[in-house]
């Protein structure tokens, strides 16, 4: 039997593509010579869309899919998928929950560490010889200090018990409170009042066009000069430019960065400041949990080819 063609935006690991192509016939948007001309080729058959968080889908490619009934979304954020068009087309979305969480939420302890602590610095220092010939300055510590979560769901939870482990008094903002008998840390109703009872700032809440660059002047101000930001969620969450002038005259300690805007061709003043730790977008990035989510968007892909419900489908 002929497979059913699905239209890849930007192709998943190797391993994820030959679990995929088990089952379905590929074409991969982003690997195209002439992705315009696939487009109109296979576009007028094509139901089903694998993406990714970083590529999403825009309401343009969509357009070129007139058939399309799911999108499935191999990342938990689903901010890049144009959700208002699709919702109005019926089509439906599914992203990766769950799979991720801890991995993130390491990654976020690492930055959390790495930054205040200085370690790729460090790192740097010992590899080009200066240990023994350059005094160096001591780094703010990290235990005992105050953590302010914002976003307080799976990512947030499992960074709050990672933070508990390494003594920091946890405390958060979300958009709604969570029942004490379900999340007991300490509340603020808002991110001001956060940062300016924490240490450290970490960015756990999914993006959306409400809290666009919503951490800007007065979230900064208000976690001052020895607070630390750490970003695991989106970078279209902070104000980017006011972000990088507090890095560079010291108006926060410093910032542990996963995520921009404009990845992968990001703001090239974040290279020069000596006060930031950055990633490129790893946050969900080990082979585990690349196939968990790989998995799961495949399931969600059967599912639909084979009539059943979607395992975890994207409610707006
Ligand atoms: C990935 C992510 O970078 O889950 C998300 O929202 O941003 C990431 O896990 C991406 O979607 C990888 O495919």
């Amino acid at each position: 039997m002929k497979k059913e063609e699905i239209l890849v935006v930007t192709p998943y690991s190797d391993s994820a593509m030959a679990m995929f192509a088990q089952h379905y016939e590929l074409h991969v948007l982003s690997q195209a010579a002439d992705p315009d001309a696939l487009l109109k080729s296979i576009g007028p058959r094509i139901r089903a869309l694998a993406t990714n968080g970083e590529s999403g889908a825009s309401a343009e490619l969509m357009d070129s899919l007139p058939k399309l009934e799911i999108i499935a979304c191999n990342g938990v954020g689903v901010d890049a998928i144009d959700l208002a068009y699709a919702a109005k087309r019926g089509i439906r979305v599914t992203n990766t929950p769950g799979v991720l969480t801890d991995e993130v939420a390491d990654m976020g302890m690492g930055l959390l560490l790495a930054t205040v602590r200085q370690i790729p610095q460090r790192d740097a220092f010992v590899r080009s010889g200066q240990w023994g010939h350059t005094p160096l300055p001591l780094t703010a510590r990290v235990f005992g200090k105050r953590l302010g979560i914002l976003g307080m769901g799976r990512v947030g939870k499992a960074f709050a018990r990672r933070a508990v482990a390494f003594d920091l008094t946890v405390a958060y903002h979300n958009r709604q409170r969570i029942p004490a008998n379900e999340v007991a840390y300490v509340y603020y109703d808002n991110a001001i009042e956060l940062a300016r009872h924490s240490d450290f700032l970490v960015i756990c809440a999914s993006a959306n066009s409400k809290n666009r660059a919503s951490i800007g002047r007065e979230v900064l101000d208000a976690l001052g000069p020895t607070g630390f930001l750490v970003n695991i969620a989106r970078g279209s969450i902070i104000d980017e430019p006011v972000l990088i002038e507090y890095l560079q005259e010291k108006r926060i300690a410093g910032a542990g960065l996963d995520v921009f805007w404009n990845e992968p061709a990001i703001d090239p003043r974040f290279r020069q400041l000596d006060n930031v730790v950055l990633q490129p977008h790893r946050a969900s990035a080990t082979t585990e949990t690349r196939a968990d989510m790989a998995k799961l968007a495949l399931d969600n892909l059967l599912a639909f080819s084979a009539g059943k419900p979607l395992l975890s489908e994207y409610k707006v």
